[in-house]
């Protein structure tokens, strides 16, 4: 290729997705609609600020890097290797951890690699059950973990709903498992960490403490933390976390001496291959968010309007899992209402209130149908709502699942949650242009 033909190739990169591919980003649309349109209450969800969302989506995906930094398989890696560091670092100072490994592309890889550092195929885990709110990567029969190790399964107790931790003791001095999982998808109370610490250690055992759902909590100070305990801390990012669709992994200084190298070679090249440069930059754009005061703001509101929603909801009649909630999210038992949580949710979607059907403790239905709904108030907080919106949102909730709704009930639903998504339009100025040049726009110029 002449230099002249290089300078006009170019041209083509300066295009856009719309002129592109206008199905795929006429569907981006359609989603970014939706987005602002439904109230979201589905307890892993987020919106990310723009400032991560630009970083996710930066010419960083361009880069192929392996390894880690002054460590890599490839060159040109000098800007990677600042990029990893300072992330890496921000997550140590942010979470009070002596190594941490940012490379893992989602939460249930970062689990996958430890079960790689500590474990071997038929190695016993003692892991929260699926049905009573742990995760499919803590080693439901079906997932990778199920086929590969000897998993067990401990449950909340019948009548708190709550873990009973001296049960979990004595199932654990049954089974002897290699490692502990603490941690869960749908558990609305705090996890005291250093009591699990105390059972492994009573067992033999290593404690993985996976705190996906709670890492933005305990970022803020609001929920303990267990990197003083556990031997590995596992988190997604995109949840209370508000950053990239990634994973993390932390070490406290109790394990990092023995286990650093170890969990570095388990990620790569154990369990994955090349990094995920753009997912790096955005996790640490989403660690320097985390940092700031407002952050904590955020969280703190994020839980008032939790305990809100809770209290109103039962205040209704409502019976939620538990008794109420200490985090950002509550499970509502239907059986009671006549409805199941398919139904429910298929209901609320009607209306553009987005939920998950879920699983309850000792739940009679099948995991298609399930009795119950999870709720969270991450996504809606970030939005701004707050208290007022949470008692709009407990009413609708309640006149959508307590009686078969008429067509006027519907409609009026409908547009009280059209008042509300336009009384906290945040997401625009979130994703939309604001008459300045954003990042993205200045490097396909760059490129063309
Ligand atoms: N772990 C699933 C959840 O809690 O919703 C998805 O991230």
């Amino acid at each position: 290729m002449t230099i002249s033909q290089e300078k006009r190739q170019p041209k083509n990169y300066g295009l856009g997705l719309e002129s592109i591919d206008p199905e795929v980003f006429a569907i981006i649309e359609r989603e970014n609609q939706r987005q602002k349109d439904n109230i979201e209450l589905i307890a892993s969800a987020n919106f990310i600020s723009r400032a991560v969302l630009e970083a996710t989506g930066s010419i960083l995906t361009n880069k192929v890097a392996e390894g880690y930094p002054g460590r890599r398989y490839f060159s040109g890696c000098e800007n990677i290797d600042e990029l990893e560091n300072l992330a890496i670092n921000r997550a140590k100072e942010l979470f009070g951890a002596a190594h941490a490994n940012l490379e893992p592309y989602t939460g249930s890889q970062a689990n996958h690699a430890v079960y790689l550092t500590v474990l071997k195929p038929g190695d016993r885990i003692l892991g929260m059950d699926l049905g009573h709110g742990g995760h499919l990567s803590h080693g439901a029969k079906f997932t990778m973990t199920g086929k590969h190790y000897d998993c067990h399964f401990y449950q909340v107790d019948a009548d708190t709903e709550c873990l009973d931790y001296d049960q979990i003791l004595a199932q654990a001095k049954e089974i002897r498992p290699k490692l502990i999982i603490a941690g869960a998808s749908a558990y609305p109370r705090i996890i005291d960490f250093s009591r699990f610490r105390e059972i492994a250690d009573e067992v033999g055992a290593y404690l993985l403490a996976d705190i996906a759902h709670i890492s933005g909590l305990v970022a803020a100070g609001l929920h303990p933390s267990p990197v003083p305990y556990a031997h590995f801390v596992t988190t997604s990012t995109q949840k209370t976390l508000r950053g990239p669709r990634s994973g993390m992994i932390l070490l406290g200084e109790h394990s990092a001496p023995e286990f650093a190298r170890k969990i570095d070679s388990a990620v790569f090249p154990g369990v994955q291959g090349a990094v995920h440069v753009h997912a790096i930059a955005a996790k640490a754009v989403m660690l320097k968010e985390a940092m700031s005061p407002s952050f904590v703001t955020y969280q703190r509101q994020t839980l008032k309007n939790s305990r809100i929603l809770a209290t109103d909801l039962m205040e209704r009649g409502f019976r939620l899992v538990s008794g109420g909630t200490d985090n950002h999210l509550m499970l509502i038992d239907l059986s009671e209402k006549g409805i199941t949580g398919k139904e429910a949710e298929d209901r609320l979607a009607r209306v553009r209130i987005t939920v998950n059907k879920n699983m309850l403790p000792y739940d009679s239905q099948k995991p298609t149908i399930c009795s119950g709904i999870r709720l969270g108030t991450s996504a809606t907080t970030t939005r701004g709502f707050g208290s007022e919106e949470m008692y709009c949102i407990a009413e609708l909730i309640d006149q959508m699942l307590s009686s078969e709704p008429t067509a006027k009930t519907i409609a009026k639903v409908q547009d009280e949650v059209s008042r509300l998504c336009h009384l906290h339009p945040r997401i625009d100025s979130i994703y939309e242009q604001d008459g300045r040049k954003s990042a993205l726009e200045s490097q396909y110029q760059l490129q063309s």
